[in-house]
């Protein structure tokens, strides 16, 4: 229970209005790598580590509706195309369910109907992908920190592992966070897009939101999530697809 974090608070919109604008022009600067270590040269190394710390609970910056992309592009893959995900939506999604498993004291199956009844975050943000595309949308779902405390996450976990419904070869697409960006209030797992259910391009049923990190950390077509205390053991040990095939960083912050 201690690592809940103020969901009336979030929920009822205390958080959601202009947080991009209360960011200051120290902040912005901050946020460059280079500037942020000149800065930090200077500091000693609890205020450093301390500053680091509060810059990773910092939230993404949230928009109006007025400032949402009129068209927002999928990328990645747009269709998982196996036969298995073809049956599930071509039952609009009522025989999928989410697990949830590894390091948690009570192992879930979830159905969307369950999902779709936890209370939900809304929030419109700006995904930015690596290969230098960005739009704004307005995604809407459960914290992913809800549904890991509903699984009782044991303390010791220290990652939280994603697996996807389309496959790369023989290998389903996969990505990992920390328990930092999993409790993150922006983290969440949507089930919505721009005021509908998701589609398959932009990854239903359900897809990862982290808004503190680049595209390929958003996991679409979510089936499983594992709770882990090392990622040694998944694909190649750096955490992710593209992370161990083609080197991009396992942190991947905006
Ligand atoms: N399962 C899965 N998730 C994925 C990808 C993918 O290929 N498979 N591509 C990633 C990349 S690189 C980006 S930029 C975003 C794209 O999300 P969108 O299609 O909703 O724009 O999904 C990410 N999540
Ligand atoms: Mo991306």
């Amino acid at each position: 229970m201690s690592l809940l974090l103020p969901r009336r608070a979030i929920l009822t919109g205390g958080l959601t209005g202009g947080a991009g604008l209360l960011l200051s022009g120290c902040d912005r600067i901050a946020r460059q790598p280079t500037a942020r270590k000149i800065l930090f040269a200077g500091e000693d190394m609890q205020k450093g580590l301390q500053r680091a710390l509060t810059d990773r609970g910092a939230l993404a910056p949230e928009y109006r509706r007025d400032q949402m992309s009129p068209i927002f592009r999928t990328n990645g893959t747009r269709n998982p195309g196996t036969p298995e995900y073809a049956a599930l939506a071509a039952a609009r999604f009522a025989d999928w369910r989410l697990q949830v498993g590894g390091l948690v004291g009570t192992p879930l199956s979830l159905s969307l109907a369950q999902i779709g009844q936890m209370p939900a975050r809304r929030q419109i943000t700006r995904h930015d992908c690596v290969e230098g595309w960005s739009a704004i949308g307005e995604w809407m779902g459960p914290m992913l920190g809800t549904v890991l405390q509903a699984a009782a996450i044991r303390s010791r976990a220290r990652y939280v592992v994603f697996t996807c419904a389309d496959l790369y070869g023989d290998q389903p697409y996969y990505e990992s966070i920390d328990l930092v960006d999993a409790f993150h209030p922006q983290t969440i797992l949507a089930w919505g897009m721009n005021g509908h259910m998701l589609d398959i391009g932009h990854g239903a049923p359900l897809r990862l939101r982290v808004e503190r990190q680049l595209g390929y950390k958003h996991a679409k077509y979510l089936m499983r999530i594992d709770a882990v205390d090392s990622l040694s053991g998944i694909g190649a040990g750096k955490g992710g697809y593209w992370e161990d095939h083609v080197d991009y960083d396992w942190y991947a912050g905006i």
